[in-house]
């Protein structure tokens, strides 16, 4: 990792909220490829959710990198997202009920917007009916479900049985993701695909529309 990366990558281990958006403007303007910076936050993520589990750090320290970490991705954004382009399609997206986490679902959003996608993204602790309602409204679309917690993935099958409850499962497509989703449970809860990274997430879509 070189030394701009490398700065940024501590900057949201250590949950520094100004340092780290300068920091991924000054990259930017280095000319630094925006996916580099992309994989340098995510690591430094990962490296929080591990420093959690040994007991280094705690909800409080967990919260700061998070904001450090939208806060850059707030800079980063409009180099990863396409201008003026028309919509491919739309996409609902959001984090399922009882769930918090939201960094990981916007990462989706942005790269499905660089992919020339319209992202209606409800947010976090995302209600069923939310989804169904957003639905009705749109007609033919994706919904992407994300949850981070072994806890919240099972409301995943709630938004899905919720959407064949109201008649609308056979207008969407659903994908699901999230650490502890698996292509396993994306079967088992009867969603059409399962996508391991935000990336993988866009190829999916893709696919799923193109059939
Ligand atoms: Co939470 N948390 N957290 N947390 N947190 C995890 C998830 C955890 C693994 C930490 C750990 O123990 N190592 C653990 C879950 C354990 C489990 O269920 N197996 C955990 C816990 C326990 C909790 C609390 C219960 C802690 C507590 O209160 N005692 C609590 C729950 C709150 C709630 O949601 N109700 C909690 C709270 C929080 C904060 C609020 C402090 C904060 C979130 C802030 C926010 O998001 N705005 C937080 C954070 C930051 C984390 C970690 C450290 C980082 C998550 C993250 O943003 N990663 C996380 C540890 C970890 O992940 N290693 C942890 C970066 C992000 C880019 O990755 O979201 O995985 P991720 O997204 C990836 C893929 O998963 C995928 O694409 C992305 C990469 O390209 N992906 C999709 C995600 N959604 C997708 C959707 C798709 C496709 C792909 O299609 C639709």
């Amino acid at each position: 990792m070189n030394a701009s990366l490398n700065e940024i990558n501590q900057g949201i281990i250590e949950g520094d909220l100004n340092t780290v958006s300068t920091l991924v403007e000054k990259a930017l303007q280095e000319k630094v490829e925006p996916h580099a910076i992309l994989d340098a936050m995510t690591s430094a993520m990962s490296e929080v959710g591990r420093l959690f589990e040994t007991g280094e750090y705690f909800v409080p320290e967990m919260l700061v990198s998070a904001r450090a970490m939208q806060n850059g991705l707030d800079i980063l954004q409009p180099a990863l997202t396409l201008k003026d382009t028309q919509p491919k399609g739309k996409v609902i997206l959001g984090t399922v009920k009882g769930d918090l986490h939201d960094i990981g679902k916007n990462l989706v959003a942005i790269l499905l917007k660089g992919a020339g996608y319209k992202v209606i993204d409800l947010g976090s602790d995302v209600a069923p009916e939310a989804f169904v309602e957003k639905v009705k409204e749109n007609g033919k679309c994706v919904v992407a479900l994300s949850a981070l917690l072994t806890t919240t993935m099972i409301n995943m099958k709630t938004v899905i049985d919720a959407l064949s409850t109201s008649g609308l499962r056979k207008d969407v497509k659903i994908i699901v993701g999230g650490a502890p989703v698996t292509q396993e449970f994306s079967a088992q809860i009867g969603a059409d695909g399962y996508a391991s990274d935000a990336n993988k997430a866009v190829r999916l879509v893709d696919q799923l529309l193109a059939q």
